[in-house]
């Protein structure tokens, strides 16, 4: 039986992955920070009490800034697998705290790779690292490829740039099984709220429901390669799974406008949605509505703009080359972008009927962030 450790356990990915390893045997150690508030949502229902017989899941407090922490841990677990998913992960909120992304982001993958060569764990322990799509920044090429030369184009992506490149050399310097898969974006209903697909379905879903009017977006120009979290997660394993350790793209080789992602979204939830005006001034106005759905109205505007959401730099487009995954790895995703907005979007309805509900009967409702 493998043991597999897990940074970033109790984000969207950790989540996915820690259901594939338990499914294929694995016992599954995952590190989580310490919150005030329970940060394990996604995870809880894989929790299994510590006091039981057989345990395969079990968590660590940890944290990726602190070295001693890490080296203490991957010394207790021993993992035959380390999956480093742990990240400030959000572009948009790196330009906010570059030092801090710099430091979880950057150093942490150092603080992994130098905890396992401390511990002479070279020549067991095989490590992921969760690069990223954002490397590739100002277009160079498309579609982007194991080949295309990086242009970072904020904090994140160049805090993940030293990730990437020290994964590369602790590869080559001590012959160690590490590994960068080259993600590009991929999304589920378990995606954070203030992701642009999340914002959207959860947006959609209260506006439809009439809790909300309106969603203010950002840039409904820019293009991202859109996948399944779930598909994604299953070519994290299979690159730990080769005889040698090398660098993949996972992406679909499809890229759409947020603008289109919105239109599907809406479409989804029986509302078709048309954009009028430019730029900041664009909007989404109801062109027709299915007969059910009382809380909407034709005409009236559910998209604005709201230029808080711009970045300073921005990533236009990527669309990713996946043959090298296809033919050494043998991935091959089974959604494509209509069925990942088709779940995303039920999912919301789904979560804020239940909401409603709960609002109606003189509950509190969650917060709303953006
Ligand atoms: P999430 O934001 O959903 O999850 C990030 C995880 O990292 C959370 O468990 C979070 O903990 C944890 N974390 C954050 N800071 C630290 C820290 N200092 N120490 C330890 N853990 C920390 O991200 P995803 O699951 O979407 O992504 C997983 C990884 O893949 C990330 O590294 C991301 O940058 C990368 N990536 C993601 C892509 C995507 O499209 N989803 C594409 C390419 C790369 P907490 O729950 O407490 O906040
Ligand atoms: P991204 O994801 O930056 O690609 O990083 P995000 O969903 O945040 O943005 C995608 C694109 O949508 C545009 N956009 C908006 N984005 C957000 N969040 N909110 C808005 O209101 C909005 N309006 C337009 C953005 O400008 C951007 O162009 C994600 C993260 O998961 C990273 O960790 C990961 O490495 C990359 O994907 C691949």
């Amino acid at each position: 039986m493998k043991t597999a450790l897990i940074t970033g356990i109790t984000g969207q990915d950790g989540a996915y992955l820690s259901e594939l390893l338990l499914a294929q045997g694995y016992n599954v150690h995952g590190i989580k920070r310490r919150s005030s508030l329970f940060n394990t949502d996604r995870i809880d229902h894989l929790y299994q009490n510590p006091q039981d017989e057989d345990v395969r899941f079990r968590l660590h407090y940890g944290d990726l800034t602190d070295s001693t922490n890490l080296i203490r841990i991957i010394q207790q677990v021993q993992p035959d697998e380390i999956y480093n998913l742990g990240a400030m992960s959000h572009v948009q909120v790196s330009f906010e705290t570059p030092e801090y992304t710099a430091n979880a982001d950057g150093i942490g993958t150092l603080r992994i790779l130098e905890a396992v060569r401390l511990l002479g764990l070279t020549q067991k322990t095989k490590i992921y690292q969760a690069s990223t799509s954002e490397l590739y920044g100002l277009v160079q090429e498309v579609p982007q490829s194991e080949r295309t030369p990086f242009y970072p184009r904020s904090p994140y992506a160049v805090a993940k740039m030293y990730a990437y490149w020290i994964t590369v050399n602790y590869r080559e310097a001590y012959n160690m099984y590490a590994c960068n898969g080259i993600l590009f974006n991929h999304e589920s209903p378990l995606r954070g709220e203030t992701f642009v697909t999340r914002k959207i379905t959860r947006g959609v879903a209260q506006i439809a429901l009439g809790m909300q009017d309106k969603l203010y977006m950002g840039n409904l120009n820019a293009r991202r390669d859109w996948g399944h979290a779930k598909d994604y997660v299953e070519a994290m394993w299979r690159i730990l799974q080769q005889d040698q350790p090398e660098d993949y793209v996972i992406a679909t080789g499809i890229t759409t406008p947020v603008r289109d992602f919105i239109r599907m979204a809406f479409e989804e939830a029986g509302i078709e949605v048309e954009f009028t005006g430019e730029g900041v001034h664009e909007k989404g106005i109801v062109r027709s509505v299915e007969g059910h759905l009382t809380a909407v109205q034709p005409g009236q505007e559910v998209v604005a703009i709201d230029p808080r959401y711009f970045r300073p730099t921005e990533v236009d487009l990527l669309i990713g080359d996946p043959t090298k995954a296809q033919t050494k790895l043998g991935w091959q995703p089974k959604y494509d972008l209509p069925a990942l907005v088709k779940e995303m979007v039920h999912a919301d309805l789904e979560l804020f009927r239940r909401e409603k509900l709960l609002k109606e009967a003189g509950f509190k409702i969650f917060s709303q962030y953006e």
